[in-house]
């Protein structure tokens, strides 16, 4: 991957080009160069992403939007451009893109505070604003029905009926875990269908390990991961938030027992979200955030599942059963937040003021 560093223009020559960080998609490296400047460099993935011009056309075009908004590099992911002056590289081994490296930065993969979570709410609700006058209609979508949470049910039961690769035994009680909510799954995209919420530019991914925050005073950055910025329900971004931030375990967690809502995260993040974007929503919308945060954890459990079953295809897994583990800890969080229904509706409720 060298050679790949070196079609970019970068400050200096790079001298190391290392893996680095946690991301389940992309392969993503850290690039240093003999002038001390840092650069994050990663290989697309391919699979995932099947259009990659079209989805550096999205990346690009959503950031020269930010950055009429905010021009500080450190506030806005920038693409670093190949010696041809293109947004990516293709050579024999694959895509290869660059970004600035935002410096002085922190990346978590767990909150360490309520005000960490509360600023990444900041940062997500700063970003869905900055995008509210962004042309929608522009936009490609990256990957189709990335959240259509039927047709992610509707994939688990095809792979449950093949059972590629015989797995389904292992798998019955999140099977039947996840069948048993099949309604559940059709509650937000049928509202949308009516009229009920509307379909704005959203980021699709907005886990806590895509957001920077200043590394000295922890106040939120900058949004990174820009892949799955598409037209989508906002409740999503909200929710997918809470599944991977609000709990209090990592999304591979094995004992089950350390997994649990926090309430205090939940609250922490319903405030920094809503004190950024609450101006430019529904009550509607406002009101099916709590919807939004199960339905994100029950459509990630049920992706993972779906991978499992199908022998580890799409996300990066570190061991055999990574994936059903991963989808445990999702479903553990649905029965929680099922469990305390009516306190998550009553925090949105009294923090949004309506
Ligand atoms: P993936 O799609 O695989 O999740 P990301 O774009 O989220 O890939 O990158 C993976 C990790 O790399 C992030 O979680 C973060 O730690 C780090 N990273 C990505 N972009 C930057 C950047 N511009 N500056 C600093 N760190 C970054
Ligand atoms: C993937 O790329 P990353 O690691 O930020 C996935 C998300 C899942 C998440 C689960 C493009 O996110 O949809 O919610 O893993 N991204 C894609 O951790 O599928
Ligand atoms: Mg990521």
């Amino acid at each position: 991957m060298f050679n790949a560093c070196y079609q970019f223009q970068l400050n200096g020559t790079a001298i190391t080009c290392e893996l680095y960080g946690n991301g389940h998609i992309n392969e993503t490296y850290l690039v240093i160069t003999d002038k001390g400047t840092w650069y994050i460099m990663q290989k697309i993935n391919h699979i995932v992403f099947k259009d990659v011009p079209k989805l550096m056309q999205n990346i690009t075009s959503v950031t020269r939007h930010l950055g009429t908004k905010d021009s500080n590099p450190r506030h806005v992911l920038t693409v670093v451009p190949t010696l041809q002056g293109e947004d990516f590289l293709h050579d024999e081994e694959g895509y290869w893109r660059m970004y600035i490296f935002v410096t002085d930065s922190l990346c978590l993969e767990r909150p360490e505070s309520e005000q960490d979570f509360r600023n990444s709410a900041i940062a997500f609700g700063n970003f869905q604003n900055m995008l509210s006058d962004f042309p929608a209609d522009t936009l490609n979508e990256t990957i189709p029905h990335f959240h259509d949470t039927p047709i992610r049910f509707q994939a688990l039961e095809k792979a449950v009926k093949e059972d590629v690769k015989s797995r389904v035994k292992y798998a019955l009680d999140e099977i039947y875990f996840a069948f048993e909510r099949k309604e559940d799954c059709f509650l937000m995209t049928d509202m949308h269908k009516v009229g009920f919420l509307p379909l704005r530019v959203t980021h699709n991914d907005t886990k806590l390990n895509n957001v920077m925050l200043d590394a000295k005073t922890r106040k939120p950055l900058c949004v990174i991961d820009l892949d799955t910025v598409m037209p989508g329900l906002v409740g999503n971004d909200f929710g997918d938030s809470i599944r991977f931030g609000a709990s209090t375990a990592a999304e591979d967690e094995k004992d089950l027992s350390r997994v649990e809502l926090s309430l205090p995260l939940f609250k922490a993040y319903t405030e920094g979200f809503l004190s950024a974007c609450q101006e430019n929503l529904t009550h509607e919308e406002i009101k099916t955030l709590p919807l939004g945060a199960k339905l994100m954890t029950l459509e990630c459990g049920i992706r993972f599942l779906t991978d499992y079953i199908q022998g580890d295809i799409y996300f990066r897994t570190h061991y055999p059963e990574h994936n059903l583990v991963r989808c445990r800890t999702q479903f553990k969080l649905v029965a929680e937040m099922e469990k305390h229904w009516n306190e998550m509706n009553k925090i949105v409720k009294e923090v949004s003021n309506l």
